[in-house]
């Protein structure tokens, strides 16, 4: 790559919970760990919580400047996040090759994940399987006071899948919706990894796949672009979260899904536990 990058900063990424070695549920939040990682950028992890956070979400994160004495900058919102590092020239853009209509595939994917199937997941997450939800998030207070926040907490999340829309849908209706989604992932990421197929047999290489450990990537490039951290990150949620079980048989069903996300965290999250 042509610029250089700036000293390593002090970076926080506050998860939601400490859980060290393992993926958290939230997929925001494997975005930005999986974007730091695709980087080598190092950052240490904390709980942290959305009552303190800037924008009342996590991830939210810490960052030091090196030789520097000004106050750690607080940042919310994963895509902000590493927006502000490319900024400061901790990132580089991993779109920076891309064309126009490239790029404008890779943000049209990033919001079809984010803004989309996001929604489908909360509903399957928090309305069909709340008691597992209100475990997992609420399971360290008093069982009293869990069932009052958990309460709390689901109220607010109906209300906030009823402005945005997808509540008014049955059931029957969203799960629909999610495995089409899946499976248009599953397509392209089939294409992509026959293409890396192909590349490694021109390379004559030894092994099938191409000679970066085999993985392959959304658009079909040989590095990643910006919504593969997005993409591993719904993958890597969707199979460690207990709560969401029918999204979780979904994507087992993809094979090329499972390829994609497999080879991202043997080479990225080899220190992370393994989903099951
Ligand atoms: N646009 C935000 C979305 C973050 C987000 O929705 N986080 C969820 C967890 S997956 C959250 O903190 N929800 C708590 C709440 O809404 O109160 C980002 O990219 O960071």
């Amino acid at each position: 790559m042509a610029s250089t990058l700036k000293a390593t900063p002090t970076i926080t990424v506050f998860r939601g919970s400490k859980n060290p070695g393992a993926y958290v549920w939230s997929p925001f939040v494997t975005k930005l760990e999986t974007r730091l990682r695709f980087a080598s950028l190092p950052y240490r992890t904390d709980a942290g919580s959305p009552k303190s956070a800037p924008k009342g979400k996590i991830p939210y994160t810490t960052i030091s400047e090196p030789h520097t004495s000004a106050a750690a900058t607080s940042l919310a919102d994963s895509g902000l996040i590493i927006e502000k590092l490319k900024e400061n020239g901790f990132l580089h853009d991993l779109n920076a090759g891309l064309s126009c209509e490239q790029k404008a595939h890779d943000m049209a994917l990033t919001a079809l994940l984010e803004d989309k199937l996001y929604f489908y997941q909360v509903y399957e997450r928090w309305h069909e399987n709340y008691h597992i939800m209100r475990a997992n998030i609420f399971g360290f207070m008093p069982y009293p006071l869990q069932v009052l926040v958990g309460f709390l907490a689901y109220r607010s999340m109906s209300a906030a899948l009823y402005g945005q829309g997808t509540s008014r849908f049955a059931g029957g209706e969203i799960s629909a919706f999610r495995k089409q989604i899946w499976e248009s992932f599953n397509a392209l990421l089939v294409v992509s990894q026959r293409k890396s197929v192909a590349v490694g047999k021109r390379e004559n290489s030894d092994s099938k796949l191409n000679r970066n450990d085999g993985l392959f990537w959304l658009l079909g490039g040989t590095e990643p672009s910006e919504v593969d951290a997005v993409l591993f990150a719904f993958v890597c949620s969707t199979l460690v979260c207990k709560a969401g079980p029918e999204s979780r048989e979904v994507v087992k069903s993809f094979p090329a899904l499972l390829d994609y996300a497999e080879r991202i965290h043997n080479r990225y999250f080899p220190d992370y536990a393994h989903w099951e």
